[in-house]
């Protein structure tokens, strides 16, 4: 029989987009539970075009499930993933419980597919969403040319941090829209935005706030700290050098990351090009007189990571400089988890 899929979350910001990719994939799954916390339990939502109602979240409710797709806060998947996998599901976990455990594969299909076989633990993990950008572009320029480092900025997207942090660049764009005078003194932005900052620190509106999870270690931020670790594990590379500024702008989806990559090899800007033409799962966009960059008005909604603005370093033959942009709900979440699950399920 074709395997049974829970989505656990599935009334949250990804997990809607998950439903969507459901609904619109090629369809390899018997039947789609849904789950959810107690308080979501009993709404109604649909995908592929049944109405289908959300369960609470129960060890029961994982019974005769084959694989689960988790997108919960990490107290939850630390709670709940192991126990779904005692009543027989593989899950697929998109929060950071697990990510960095070395028993737990972290998994971007184009890029290691093959560390998907090795799961003792019966847990799978999704990279965060600005490494997941970043990383299709990366991966296959380092199987052409061996990465040594990376020097990162991020540009990060509101809904990276849920429907309340949309929500809240909304509000904030509608109290600073058509005063002119705002922006051009220190602090009437703040006044005219008001105490409502949602998860964020500061204002987002006419702003951009180098600040993005919470503090890790010695001043780094904790999605920074994922860039380097979540980098390293995905490529097998546990020496790389890494170093990244993440930054929350006020763009609604889509994440975008400036990347340095240094390599072992020197390397022209047209070869790396014809690299990332050729990579699964990348578009490149690059062509500055035509006004072709990649962006996240264009970029939301599509799957692919976007890369342009390739140039090799004016001071370093080995060293390139380039800009990514990617859904961060879609690959970034989504669609890599759906990603996953599709091959556990060829593999039943
Ligand atoms: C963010 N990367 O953008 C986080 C979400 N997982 O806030």
């Amino acid at each position: 029989a074709a395997p049974t899929l829970a989505v656990v979350g599935a009334t949250g910001s990804v997990g809607t987009v998950m439903l969507e990719l459901l609904s619109s994939r090629r369809n390899v799954w018997g039947e789609i539970r849904l789950i959810a916390s107690a308080s979501s339990a009993g709404r109604e939502l649909t995908c592929r075009g049944e109405s289908l109602v959300v369960r609470e979240l129960t060890p029961e409710a994982f019974d005769g499930v084959d694989v689960a797709m988790f997108d919960v806060p990490d107290e939850v998947s630390l709670e709940w993933a192991p126990v779904a996998v005692a009543r027989g599901a593989v899950v697929v976990d998109n929060s950071a419980a697990y990510r960095m455990e070395p028993d737990v594969p972290l998994v971007v299909p184009e890029v290691n597919q093959e560390v998907l076989e090795h799961r003792p633990r019966g847990i799978v993990s999704n990279a965060n969403c600005t490494t997941m950008a970043m990383i299709m572009a990366i991966a296959p320029l380092h199987r052409e040319y061996g990465l040594r480092e990376l020097v990162l900025a991020s540009y990060q997207a509101v809904s990276g941090a849920g429907q309340i942090g949309v929500d809240v660049l909304h509000d904030q764009l509608s109290k600073v829209a058509g005063d002119r005078a705002l922006g051009s003194r220190p602090g009437n932005v703040r006044q005219a935005v008001g105490d409502d900052l949602g998860p964020f620190p500061a204002p987002l509106a006419l702003n951009v706030v180098p600040w993005s999870g919470d503090l890790a270690q010695w001043g780094w931020s904790s999605e920074e700290l994922k860039m380097r670790n979540e980098s390293r594990k995905i490529l097998g590379l546990p020496d790389l050098k890494v170093s990244a500024t993440c930054v929350r702008v006020p763009v609604v989806t889509g994440h975008s990351i400036a990347v340095h990559a240094v390599f072992a090899a020197e390397l022209d800007a047209d070869g790396a090009r014809d690299v990332l033409r050729h990579a699964p799962g990348v578009i490149v966009v690059d062509d500055p007189e035509a006004g072709e960059f990649p962006m996240p008005i264009d970029a939301v909604g599509t799957d692919p990571s976007w890369v342009g603005r390739i140039r090799r370093a004016i001071d370093d033959p080995r060293a390139l400089d380039l800009f990514v942009t990617g859904d961060n709900m879609r690959k970034g979440a989504a669609l890599n988890t759906v990603q996953i699950a599709e091959l556990l399920a060829a593999d039943l």
